[in-house]
């Protein structure tokens, strides 16, 4: 075997709560910010049924074991604990997880899960959400609430997923719930959910719970565009906004100087408060998840405006490159170089490649399959960048493709299908793609050949 991975390595796939099960008004559950936002003007698709997983769970469960799943990262909506946040719990919303979870390990299936993937209760937006400080109280009470009932059986979690597309999709963006444009806003949402991070694990080591803990962020490598100067400064500029300022604070409860120097004195924000960044550096997690698809390339931007993010460096293609159908570079090399960086940066810490796949645009040919060559040779490419990182001493260990199933794209609907298996959105019909097929060989033979 060529590409041959270590012993107990772990192969799977990943959704999240709200991209994949539906069912969004039973089962007690509350109302999230995502249901709200898709109903609140017509986007011409709801998060209403989504992949049905909420009553299809088993089928799914089924359908990773065909693919010789031995791991699966799924993530639990806080609403249908909480409905409001906080106060009662929604004993519905525990069953349904705790089936959810007996099924997998039933059939020998480890579960990953994700305490937070961005389905807020709309409740706790309306008391200021990420932005106030109080509400960590019972993003704390909540971790509590799911290690007491599943810490038995869970032994990977994660806190949060990617808080950057939270950062930058609902605050810089305004493209992601609650459509905000608000610098100082974003920065501080970025600290305060450090600081739910690093209390969760806290709380974790309290607790005495069995296995690891960490956070899931989705860095990326930044080049410049030319060799000039100027692009030199907007890569590192780029770099410091997309990759350091994630990184830092939960490696190793710092900020990237430069950029939190700046970010004081132009937006006031965020606000540290006293022990805050001592606290990072106490509640260490144990692994590092990353989610990884893409390069950027950043060049020099005239407008410079200090109002908008996006402005102070432009992301450029550059010309021979290989871009998905939603303009993502495919750029394998770059997640050795990423991951190298971060432990020459901050240390060496354990690592889960907690996402990695390629959204596209499917077809059915006329047998009724999904030849989906591209998505193989994608994640193909990018397993083997991975056993790179492996011998060259980046401990990785495992590799979850997203997405176990075709799910709801938070701001492209149906139509940007990452799956392994195929859903028909009308039918709500599975059925495994030749890539699913192809993965399997991997998993079973815990490696690749060719
Ligand atoms: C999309 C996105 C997501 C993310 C995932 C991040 O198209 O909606 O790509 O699917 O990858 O939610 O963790």
């Amino acid at each position: 075997m060529k590409y041959k991975f270590p012993k107990n390595f772990l192969w799977g796939s990943a959704t999240a709560s709200y991209q994949v099960e539906g069912g969004v008004n039973e089962g007690g559950k509350g109302v999230t910010v995502w249901d709200t936002y898709y109903h609140s003007e017509d986007r011409g698709y709801t998060g209403d049924v989504a992949a049905d997983h909420y009553h299809r769970y088993k089928e799914d469960i089924k359908l990773l074991k065909e693919m010789g799943h031995n791991t699966y990262r799924l993530s639990i909506s806080w609403a249908r604990i909480f409905p409001n946040g906080y106060g009662e719990i929604n004993q519905e919303g525990l069953d349904f997880y705790n089936d959810l979870i007996n099924e997998l390990i039933a059939n020998g299936i480890k579960p990953n899960v994700t305490i937070y993937h961005w389905d807020l209760p709309q409740n706790l937006l309306d008391q200021g959400g990420w932005l106030n400080r109080d509400n960590l109280k019972h993003f704390v009470d909540y971790a509590k609430c799911l290690f007491e009932n599943f810490g038995d059986r869970v032994d990977i979690w994660t806190t949060i997923n990617e808080p950057a597309s939270e950062v930058m999709g609902g605050f810089v963006q305004g493209a992601h719930p609650p459509l905000e444009k608000n610098l100082a806003k974003a920065f501080q949402v970025s600290h305060n959910m450090n600081m739910g991070h690093a209390m969760i694990v806290k709380l974790f080591r309290e607790m005495n719970m069995k296995g690891e803990i960490g956070i899931v962020l989705n860095p990326m490598p930044v080049h410049p565009a030319s060799e000039s100067n100027e692009d030199k400064v907007a890569a590192e500029k780029a770099y410091d906004y997309f990759t350091r300022w994630y990184v830092a604070p939960v490696m190793v409860g710092e900020y990237p100087k430069a950029m939190l120097t700046e970010c004081i004195e132009r937006y006031k924000s965020p606000i540290i408060e006293d022990g805050d960044l001592e606290f990072l550096k106490e509640n260490k997690m144990d692994f590092l998840g990353i989610n990884y698809y893409m390069r950027r390339v950043a060049a020099h931007n005239e407008s410079g405006n200090y109002e908008k993010i996006n402005e102070q460096f432009k992301f450029v293609k550059v010309p021979d490159g290989l871009y998905t159908d939603w303009g993502w570079e495919i750029y394998p090399e770059g997640l050795y170089e990423l991951l190298d960086d971060i432990r020459k940066e901050y240390g060496e810490m354990p690592i889960y490649i907690t996402e990695n796949g390629m959204g596209a645009i499917d077809k059915i040919d006329e047998n009724g399959e999904i030849n989906d060559d591209y998505r193989i040779d994608y994640i193909k490419r990018h397993i083997k960048a991975m056993h790179k990182c492996i011998e060259n001493g980046i401990e990785i260990k495992g590799y979850y493709v997203w997405s176990a199933i075709d799910i709801l794209s938070w701001t492209n609907g149906y139509t940007k299908r990452y799956g392994l298996i195929h859903v028909d959105f009308d039918t709500l019909e599975r059925k495994i793609k030749k890539s699913g097929k192809w993965y399997k060989k991997v998993t079973e033979n815990n490696g690749l050949e060719e």
